[in-house]
C-alpha cells in the first residue's frame, strides 16, 4: 500500500463544503450579531467568535430537542454523571466537528473576513475542574454522546472556574477566572426547571394524615437552584445529550421577611450568602479543606439533581417508584456528590411517604461510587457536628443507615467489635466525622477503581473490610480520553496522515488505529510522521517563546511533564534530574548529554507551601540553565504558566518524551499519560496506574520503565536511608551540593532547605532519592534512543498504534454494560 500525499496542517475535517450550511451559519451569524449581541459597529474578533459560537448552536438545537424527547419517554434506562468539577474547556471546535460543520464554518467566515482559527482562540476555556476527575467527567460526557448513550451530567455552574496561574519572581501568582464575564453562548438558562435546596433548620417528630410517625425538616433556609444547560453533541451522530449546570440563587422568601423588618442592608447580604454558594470552585486538587461552603456545595448538586430527575418521572408515574430503579442509575464522581446516597433517602421517604426498606432498594439500586485515589488526605470526612448544624435530616438518616449497616456487620462477624468500629460510617474520637467513601460502598450497588493497579489496590488495602463483605460490588473501569479531542482536534496534521492510511473510522473506533502497525516500518510514511511531529513542536516551541521567553529548539527532543504540581507526582525527581544533566555539561561531559527541552507546567494548590515552592524551584533552575551559554546547545528548561485544557491541546501533539514518574502505587491512573501516548510520545514512567497498561499495550522496548514497584515501595519504605544512597551516588551528591550552596537560590539564601529535606528524610513518603539512580537511568535510555531518528519514529507511530484501549468510548461502554446496565 501507498502513503498519500498529505498537506500540511490545515484544520479541516475534509469535509467538503455544503453550500445551504455555510449560507445559514453565515447569516445566522450576521444576525446574532446585531440582534443577540447588539453589535453596531465595530465588530471584534470575541464578537465574531460569540455570534459563530451562537449560530453553530442554532445548527444543533434540533438535535438537541429530538434527544431530549427521546429521554422522557421512558423507554430505556438513562445514567447521570454527578460531579462536582466538569473540566471542559473550550466547546467551539468540538461543535464543529460533531456537526460536520469545519468546512462551511472556513468558507462562510472567509466570505465575512474573519480567520476560522482565530476566532476559536477567542474563546474562554470553561474551567470548571482542578484537573483528571474534572477532565474526565468532560471526556465521559464526550464519549457518552459519541455513542448515543442517553447520559446526563449534572454539575456546578461555578462563576469564578479554576484560578489563573502567572508566575511573577518564579512563584504562583494566582487571580480570579472569570470566566462569564463576556457571556457564554454555550449555555442556556432553564429558569422553569429551578429547584429549592433546604439548608440548617431541624428535624422534629409530626403525625401524618394516616397517623404515622414521621420526620420532617422544618425551619430551614431556603436556596434556590437554576439550571444552565449545555449541549453535548455526540460525534457526527445527530445527538445532543445534555450538560445540567447549577447556580444558586435567592429565595423570594429569604430577604422578604427582613426586607419587612426594614433591613435592607441584612436583606441583600442574605441574598449573597445563597450565591456564594456557586460562586468559586475549590482548587485544591485531591486534598480536603474541610470547609462548611464546600459541603454547601456538595448537597447543593446532590439535591438539585435528584429533585430534577425525581420530578420528571413524577409527570408520569407520580409518586410511583416502583420502576424507579428500573430507569435510572447514578454515577457519582468521587466522594464529592455523595451525599445523594442520604438525600435520594430523604426524598422518597419525606417527600413521596416511601418506606425505609423500599427506599433503601432503590438507593442501593440506582447509586455507583468511583473512588479517585488513595491519598489519605484526600479521603473526604465531615464533622458530625458540622452535618448536623447544616444538614439536620439528613444527618438523621445518615445514623439510620450506619446502625442497619453495623447490625450486618455483626451479623456477618458476631462480636467483631474491633470490625464494627472499623466499618462504621461514623469514625469516633475527639470530634466524630463521616467518613463518605463508607457512605458511597454503603449506599451503592457499585464500587469502582479507575486503573487496573488502583482497582486491586482498593480491595488489598483502603476497602478490604468492605471487600471482604460485598466482594460483588468492586470492580474496575480503567480510565480513557476522547480521541476526539485528545487526537483529531488538538493533532489535525497527524489526523491527515493517519485518515489517509487507514480511513476516517478510527475517530469512533479507536482500536482501528493498530492498523498503522503496518507502516511502522514504511520509510516514507515515517517521515511523514517525523514531519507532522516537527510542525507540531514549532507550534509549541512558539508557544513556549511567547508565554515563557526561552528558546526551545524543535530538534532537540521535547521532554514534557505537565499536571497538577504535588509531591507524588515528583516534579521534583525531574527537576533534579535537570540538574544532573546541567552538572554533567558544565563539568565537561556535554558530549554524552543529548540535546533536549525540558517543558514542566501544572497549578499548585494555593495552600500547599512544598507545591508552590517546586514551582519556584524549576522556575530558578530554568533561569539559571537558559542564561548559561556553556548549556545552551543540549538544554533548556522552561515553566509554562496557566497550564489548561488549551494550553494541553497544543502541548500533546508537540511531545517527544511523556513523564509519568508518580511514586508507585499513589497515581490511581492517570489520563494525560493517554493523550501523550495517542499523540506518539513514548512514556518514561513508573509502575502505576495505568502507566502499566499503556506499557503492556506498546510494550517494553517503546517505553521507558523506571523505579521501585508499588510492593518494593511498601517493603523499602522502612530502610528508605536517603544519607546512604546519596553517599553512593556522585551524581546525586552533586545535585544536592548545588542546591544546597545556593547555585540556585543566588539572592534567596536557604529558600529551597524545605525541598532538600524532603528528599533527605528517612521518612519521605514519596521516596525520591530510592528512583534516583534509576531515573537517570532511564532518561539516558531515553536520549540514546532518540538518537536513532528511525526507530523512535518507529515506536512513536506504535505508540499510537496501540493506544486505541485508552479511548473513553471503551471506558464508558464497560461502564454502560456493566454498571449502568443501559445497552
Ligand atoms: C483526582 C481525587 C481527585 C479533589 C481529586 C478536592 C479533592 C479530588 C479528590 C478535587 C477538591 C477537588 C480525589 O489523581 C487521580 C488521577 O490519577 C486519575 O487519572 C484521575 C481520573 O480518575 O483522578 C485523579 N484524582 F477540591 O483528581
Amino acid at each position: 500500500m501507498t502513503v498519500d500525499a498529505v498537506s500540511s496542517t490545515t484544520g479541516s475535517d475534509n469535509q467538503r463544503v455544503n453550500n445551504n450550511d455555510s449560507n445559514e451559519l453565515s447569516s445566522n451569524m450576521q444576525h446574532h450579531l446585531l440582534y443577540t449581541l447588539g453589535c453596531f459597529d465595530h465588530q471584534k474578533a470575541k464578537d465574531w467568535s460569540q455570534a459563530l459560537a451562537l449560530a453553530v448552536r442554532d445548527h444543533l438545537m434540533h438535535d438537541w430537542q429530538q434527544t431530549r424527547l427521546k429521554e422522557t419517554t421512558y423507554e430505556t434506562k438513562r445514567g447521570f454523571y454527578l460531579s462536582l468539577e466538569f473540566l471542559l474547556g473550550r466547546s467551539m471546535n468540538n461543535a464543529v466537528m460533531s456537526m460536520g460543520l469545519r468546512s462551511s464554518a472556513g468558507r462562510a467566515l472567509q466570505e465575512l473576513g474573519q480567520a476560522y482559527e482565530e476566532l476559536e482562540s477567542e474563546e474562554r476555556d470553561a474551567g470548571l475542574g482542578n484537573g483528571g476527575l474534572g477532565r474526565l467527567a468532560a471526556c465521559f460526557m464526550d464519549s457518552c454522546a459519541a455513542l448515543a448513550l442517553p447520559v446526563r451530567g449534572y454539575g456546578i455552574r461555578y462563576e469564578y472556574g479554576m484560578f489563573h496561574q502567572s508566575i511573577r519572581e518564579g512563584r504562583q501568582f494566582e487571580q480570579p477566572d472569570h470566566w462569564l464575564m463576556a457571556g457564554n453562548p454555550w449555555e442556556i438558562e432553564q429558569a422553569d426547571r429551578t429547584c429549592t435546596v433546604k439548608f440548617y433548620g431541624r428535624s422534629e417528630f409530626y403525625v401524618n394524615d394516616a397517623g404515622a410517625s414521621c420526620k420532617r425538616w422544618v425551619d430551614t433556609h431556603d436556596v434556590l437552584a437554576v439550571p444552565y444547560d449545555m449541549p453535548i453533541p455526540g460525534y457526527k451522530n445527530g445527538v445532543v445529550n445534555t450538560l445540567r449546570l447549577w447556580k444558586a440563587a435567592a429565595t423570594h422568601e429569604f430577604n422578604l421577611q427582613d426586607f419587612n423588618d426594614g433591613d435592607y442592608a441584612d436583606a441583600v447580604a442574605q441574598k449573597n450568602l445563597a450565591e456564594q454558594i456557586t460562586m468559586v470552585l475549590y482548587p485544591n486538587d485531591a486534598s480536603e479543606n474541610g470547609k462548611e461552603l464546600r459541603l454547601r456545595q456538595q448537597y447543593f448538586l446532590a439535591s438539585a439533581s435528584l429533585q430534577d430527575v425525581i420530578s420528571e418521572w413524577c409527570v408520569k408515574h407520580g409518586d410511583d417508584f416502583s420502576q424507579f430503579a428500573k430507569f435510572h442509575c447514578f454515577q457519582l464522581n468521587d466522594t464529592h456528590p455523595t451525599l445523594a446516597v442520604a438525600e435520594l433517602m430523604r426524598l422518597l421517604i419525606d417527600e413521596h411517604g416511601l418506606e425505609w426498606d423500599e427506599a433503601w432498594e432503590i438507593t442501593t439500586g440506582t447509586m455507583a461510587y468511583t473512588n479517585h485515589t488513595l491519598l489519605p488526605e484526600a479521603l473526604e470526612r465531615w464533622p458530625v457536628r458540622l452535618l448536623g448544624e447544616l444538614l439536620p435530616r439528613l444527618l438523621d438518616i445518615i445514623y439510620e443507615i450506619n446502625a442497619r449497616f453495623l447490625a450486618e456487620v455483626a451479623h456477618r462477624w458476631p462480636g467483631d467489635v474491633e470490625r464494627q468500629r472499623r466499618m462504621s460510617l461514623i469514625e469516633e474520637g475527639q470530634e466524630p466525622h463521616v467518613r463518605m467513601a463508607y457512605l458511597g460502598i454503603v449506599g451503592s450497588f457499585s464500587v469502582n477503581g479507575v486503573a487496573a493497579l488502583h482497582s486491586e489496590l482498593l480491595t488489598r488495602g483502603l476497602f478490604r473490610d468492605f471487600f471482604a463483605l460485598w466482594p460483588e460490588k468492586f470492580n474496575n473501569k480503567t480510565n480513557g480520553v476522547t480521541p476526539r479531542r485528545w487526537l483529531a482536534h488538538c493533532n489535525p496534521g497527524l489526523k491527515q496522515l493517519i485518515d489517509s492510511c487507514i480511513g476516517k473510522e478510527w475517530v469512533c473506533e479507536l482500536d482501528r488505529l493498530e492498523h498503522l502497525k503496518n507502516y511502522a516500518d514504511d520509510a516514507a510514511f515515517q517521515q511523514q510522521w517525523m514531519d507532522v511531529k516537527q510542525d507540531n513542536k514549532r507550534r509549541l516551541a512558539a508557544l513556549v517563546k511567547d508565554k515563557c521567553g526561552v528558546d526551545f529548539d524543535e530538534h532537540f527532543i521535547f521532554d514534557i511533564q505537565v499536571k497538577r504540581i504535588h509531591e507524588y507526582k515528583r516534579q521534583l525527581l525531574n527537576v533534579l534530574h535537570v540538574i544532573h544533566l546541567y552538572d554533567k555539561i558544565t563539568r565537561g561531559d556535554a558530549e554524552q548529554v543529548a540535546p533536549r527541552c525540558v517543558l514542566i507546567g501544572g497549578k499548585a494548590a494555593p495552600g500547599y507551601f512544598l507545591a508552590k515552592l517546586t514551582i519556584k524551584l524549576i522556575n530558578n533552575v530554568a533561569a539559571v540553565i537558559n542564561s548559561d551559554e556553556r548549556v545552551s546547545e543540549r538544554l533548556r528548561l522552561a515553566f509554562l504558566p496557566n497550564y489548561n485544557v488549551s494550553a494541553m491541546e497544543i502541548i500533546t501533539p508537540a511531545a517527544d518524551l511523556s513523564e509519568q514518574i508518580s511514586t508507585a502505587g499513589k497515581e490511581a491512573s492517570g489520563t494525560g499519560n493517554m493523550k501523550f501516548m495517542m499523540n506518539g510520545a513514548l512514556t518514561i514512567g513508573t509502575y502505576d496506574g495505568a502507566n502499566i497498561e499503556i506499557l503492556d499495550a506498546v510494550g517494553e522496548e517503546h517505553f521507558f520503565l523506571f523505579g521501585l514497584k508499588e510492593d518494593q515501595i511498601v517493603k523499602h519504605r522502612m530502610q528508605h536511608s536517603p544519607s546512604s544512597i546519596v553517599e553512593n551516588d556522585l551524581d546525586l551528591a552533586r545535585v544536592i551540593g548545588l542546591l544546597q550552596c545556593g547555585h540556585f537560590s543566588m539572592f534567596e539564601e536557604g529558600i529551597f532547605q524545605p525541598l532538600i529535606d524532603s528528599v533527605l528524610n528517612p521518612h519521605d513518603p514519596w521516596m525520591t532519592a530510592a528512583d534516583f539512580r534509576s531515573y537517570v537511568d532511564a532518561q539516558q535510555r531515553a536520549a540514546d534512543a532518540y538518537e536513532n531518528k528511525k526507530l523512535w519514529t518507529r515506536s512513536s507511530i506504535l505508540n499510537t498504534a496501540m493506544s486505541g484501549k485508552f479511548s473513553s468510548d471503551r471506558t464508558i461502554r464497560e461502564y454502560a454494560q456493566d454498571i449502568w446496565k443501559i445497552v
